[in-house]
């Protein structure tokens, strides 16, 4: 047994509250080198009375060195001293506090600790986001419903995009377009920056409570707001708090008046005046971009005034959450304080957090809800569109990133393939249809919250920005049906069963050198596999049947021949099945 690879450590998706009475273990080891883990575990003010309890532990997931270990407990009072016990081949060893013993170690204050289960430290992220479906909408670029507001440059509709062009897109022409979302079937919408700002893509805010004029009003939005909600459809803004823009009006103060200013602890200035030498500013800023100044959010007034702007648009204009733009740049202590006037406006509401990396420290329940789960969409994209991983390879990955972060966290991630920062699934595709439908399965089928990018649905094209965010094509005819259907039909069948959304995930099979995969997904007496093959030639895969007694295709195209024991499925070169087992 490799005892250097056998790691637990208390706290974060080790042992961590799952809800308000289950606390989950986790625990490393070796891949393939450990056959049992018992938990041993009892409660420690009564362990030299009553004893330890064992239970056994299951693999719940594996990547390309480890297996991970989880098991569930409900302690009758809320506390756990544990430790480990090892099994393999020829070896067996103990784990707790102290490190590895031979034999079960007696002195139970030596064991772990999970001191106590306290309910205000359980991490709840709202129950609607894992039915969630999400829309992500570039504001400028969806539909232009009151030419009347238009930008005086503004071009007509359907040019190219450019770093500093209008096209008109506003409120009204996403209200005139909701009945469009309700027939795709999605039932919230991410929406990018609405507020007052000189740019196309609002991320340089001059007024955190004014609708931008060329979008419409706050009543529109409110009109929208309700619009939406009477269509089952929640909305999410973009809240840019890190930074301001250069015509936020507490900035231009600065600006004229250097220290002087009543605002000059409102950013991070380095050096007076404000200014930019060899283009890098005198202050902090988004990148080095002169306008969008840091916004110090250790400042009580800052605090006070981006806490409001929370507040105002959750209970006032009744969003239902907030994405936080470049959230890991932000101190921790504000965006627990944002937490709590967020959760008092509306305990429902949901917090998304802009990270492309481990975001392991604003997922443990004080902060964020979730993060916008980049690593799985380079996992997806590097197997079933660039081929870089084979499916033992993508497989470790999904595996890795479920036990990254407690369960709760992995059941909410917002699962994206694509978005206004990145260049369009079908440009990243070579406008291969098959190949972004196979990742768009994965992305629907994987536990998380998919999130599809306005357009995608109707085959819309684009390199990064600003090639990404060309406006929306309203024109039937040029519309790509098939690919709408295809994204209808994935949606519903997602919505209409609660295992595709919710259930347990298993990995049932990958190998290395081979783009075949297999994986299941239950929930009660319900049961899917899922089958991929991102490789160019037909590829069959072969797994145990459990228990049904046959399986349909649900979605997809495969040959299936289920005898006895084994379900054997073949599928065409890029292509996938979704099986239901009856
Ligand atoms: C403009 C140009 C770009 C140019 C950039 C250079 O359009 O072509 O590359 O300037 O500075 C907004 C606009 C952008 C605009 C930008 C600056 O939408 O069009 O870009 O403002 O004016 C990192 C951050 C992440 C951030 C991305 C872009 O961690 O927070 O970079 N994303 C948010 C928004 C953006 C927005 C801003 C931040 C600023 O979603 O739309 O940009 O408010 C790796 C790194 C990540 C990095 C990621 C992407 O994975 O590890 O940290 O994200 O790549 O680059």
């Amino acid at each position: 047994m490799l005892r250097e690879a056998i790691y637990h450590r208390p706290k974060n998706n080790w042992s961590y509250a799952y809800d308000r009475e289950t606390i989950h273990i986790r625990v490393r080891t070796k891949r393939d080198d450990v056959v049992k883990v018992t938990l041993i575990h009892g409660d420690k003010y009564s362990w030299s009375v009553i004893g330890s309890q064992k239970i056994d532990m299951n693999v719940i997931s594996r990547d390309h060195l480890f297996d991970y270990w989880h098991a569930e407990v409900k302690p009758t009072f809320r506390r756990l001293k544990y430790g480990f016990k090892f099994q393999s081949a020829n070896d067996t060893i103990w784990l707790n506090e102290q490190g590895f013993h031979e034999s079960e170690p007696e002195n139970q204050n030596l064991y772990f600790d999970f001191p106590f289960l306290n309910p205000a430290d359980v991490f709840t992220p709202p129950s609607w986001v894992k039915d969630a479906i999400f829309y992500q909408i570039f504001p400028e670029r969806f539909a232009n419903g009151d030419p009347s507001i238009d930008p005086e440059d503004a071009e007509p509709w359907g040019g190219e995009p450019k770093p500093h062009n209008f096209f008109g897109g506003d409120l009204q022409g996403i209200i005139d377009h909701l009945d469009y979302l309700t027939e795709l079937g999605v039932n919230a919408i991410y929406f990018n920056p609405l507020f007052e700002a000189p740019t196309n893509h609002k991320y340089d805010t001059i007024d955190y409570l004014k609708i931008d004029p060329h979008f419409g009003t706050n009543e529109k939005m409110k009109e929208l707001v309700e619009a939406c909600h009477s269509r089952g459809i929640k909305v999410l803004l973009d809240a840019v708090f890190n930074h301001s823009g250069g015509r936020f009006p507490p900035f231009l103060d600065v600006k004229e008046n250097g220290a002087e200013s009543r605002y000059a602890d409102w950013f991070h200035v380095r050096e007076f005046p404000l200014e930019v030498r060899d283009r890098v500013p005198t202050y902090d800023t988004f990148a080095f971009e002169a306008h969008m100044p840091k916004l110090n959010t250790e400042n009580a007034e800052v605090q006070q005034y981006l806490l409001e702007v929370a507040r105002y648009w959750i209970e006032e204009i009744g969003v239902d959450g907030w994405r936080l733009d470049v959230a890991n740049e932000v101190d921790h202590r504000f965006w627990r304080k944002f937490r709590d006037v967020v959760k008092a406006a509306n305990p429902e509401a949901y917090i998304l957090g802009e990270i492309w990396h481990d975001s392991q420290p604003w997922l443990a329940g004080d902060q964020f809800d979730a993060v916008m789960n980049y690593p799985l969409t380079d996992a997806i994209l590097d197997y079933a569109v660039k081929e870089t991983r084979d499916g033992r390879q993508f497989a470790d990955l999904v595996g890795y990133l479920h036990a990254a972060y407690p369960q709760q966290a992995a059941e909410v991630a917002f699962n994206l393939l694509g978005s206004h920062d990145t260049p369009r699934l079908l440009t990243i595709c070579g406008e291969d249809k098959r190949r972004m439908k196979l990742a768009t399965v994965i992305q629907f089928t994987l536990s998380g919250t998919p999130c599809v990018y306005y357009g995608d649905e109707v085959g819309l094209t684009g390199e990064h920005d600003p090639g990404c965010r060309k406006c929306m094509e309203w024109d039937e005819s040029k519309q790509d049906r098939d690919l709408f259907r295809f994204f209808a039909e994935l949606i519903k069948l997602r919505k209409d069963h609660r295992a595709l959304r919710d259930g347990t995930y298993e990995l049932l099979y990958s190998e290395s050198g081979i783009q075949a995969v297999a994986f299941a997904r239950e929930y009660d007496c319900e049961k899917f596999f899922i089958a991929l093959n991102a490789g160019n030639v037909d590829a069959t895969v072969v797994v145990a049947a459990g228990k049904a007694s046959s399986y349909e295709v649900v979605f997809g195209e495969a040959q299936v021949d289920s005898t006895g024991t084994k379900v054997q499925v073949a599928l065409p070169p890029v292509g996938f099945a979704i099986l239901r087992a009856n």
